[in-house]
């Protein structure tokens, strides 16, 4: 039985379900998981974490760690630290252990917006609602800023425990390995030599696994890491991370088309501005909406080994397929 009740994917996800409402969706007669508290408390968590790790603005110079904190703080969604969290619940973790490991993800995940944004990349002026970090404090800062927040983030690793199982080296790998040269990276590079050219699901494929899959999974992983979690307990976050993942950036290609500026916070219509390939463009709106909702059916599968004690992570899954921003 899955944990939750399936999506009708028969037809697609049928037009008056979508978008659905930021709740979860229990199983008949399961307690309601009250998702809307608990990303509301985990951001506030998340935040006051943040604050504490980072030097403050008013640290010389003070000029990129007004930058750093610009953006870090313009109110992104938090759902790479929040999904950290869950992840580290699941295995019968603690938010303390995992919290310097979810603000790592999350100061590694602004670094490569501020990147993304900059004239070289994407060329954008708007992003989680704000002008983009460059607009205000210009080219030189923001690639520091960026250079500065990733950099941070390997100093959070080593401000975590270091458990049995993973050790900080362990630790240090898994947060490399997912931003580097082959998984964030290679996805960025791949997208940029995509741009006007036409290209196939398998290639577009390989670089949602990099570019944005591959923070996803490792913000799961990390959360399990924090908890000391079993093996088997890592192949299903790494299942489900994978899938989320996914799923994630096929929904955030239809927000692109479907959502106004204003509703995203950043630039709508920018991938077809620049040609670039989506599964929207490839495969239609109904049918990237129908993979996105098979993906998220496959990450719910991965979380049974947790018999009940992956309620948020479910629920953060769910949300993410009918978000709206
Ligand atoms: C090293 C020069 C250099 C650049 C790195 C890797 C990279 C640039 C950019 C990749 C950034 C990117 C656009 C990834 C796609 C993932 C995605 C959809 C991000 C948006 O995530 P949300 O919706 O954003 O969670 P918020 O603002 O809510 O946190």
């Amino acid at each position: 039985m899955p944990l939750i009740q399936p999506l009708k994917m028969s037809r697609g996800i049928q037009s008056s379900s979508w978008p659905a409402r930021r709740t979860d969706r229990g199983k008949p007669g399961a307690p309601r998981f009250d998702l809307t508290s608990y990303l509301d408390a985990q951001t506030a968590r998340i935040n006051q974490a943040l604050d504490r790790f980072l030097p403050n603005a008013s640290t010389k110079p003070a000029t990129i760690h007004q930058a750093m904190r610009y953006s870090l703080f313009a109110g992104g969604k938090r759902m790479r630290p929040a999904l950290c969290l869950a992840a580290a619940a699941a295995c019968g973790g603690s938010d303390a252990d995992a919290l310097p490991l979810a603000c790592a993800v999350e100061c590694i995940h602004t670094y490569s917006l501020i990147h993304d944004d900059l004239p070289a990349m994407d060329n954008d002026d708007y992003r989680r609602g704000k002008p983009t970090n460059h607009k205000v404090f210009g080219e030189g800062i923001a690639v520091l800023a960026g250079d500065a927040l990733l950099t941070q983030a390997f100093e959070l690793v080593a401000h975590a425990k270091g458990w049995a199982r993973y050790s900080h080296q362990a630790l240090l790998l898994e947060l490399t390995r997912a931003s580097g040269s082959l998984q964030l990276i290679a996805g960025q590079v791949a997208d940029l030599e995509a741009e006007g050219k036409k290209i196939a699901a398998p290639e577009l494929k390989y670089i949602h696994e990099r570019k944005t899959s591959a923070l996803l999974c490792c913000s799961v992983r990390l959360g399990g890491m924090s908890a000391d979690c079993s093996s088997a307990q890592l192949s299903a976050l790494t299942q489900f991370g994978y899938n989320v993942g996914l799923a994630f950036q096929i929904i955030d290609d239809i927000l692109d088309v479907t959502q106004t500026t204003e509703q995203l916070g950043k630039t709508a219509g920018k991938d077809t501005a620049a040609r670039k390939a989506t599964y929207p463009s490839i495969v239609g709106l109904e049918k990237s909406r129908r993979l996105a909702g098979q993906l998220t059916q496959r990450a719910f599968a991965a979380l049974k080994i947790f018999r009940g004690r992956a309620a948020a992570l479910e629920a953060i899954a769910q949300f993410l397929l009918t978000r709206e921003k």
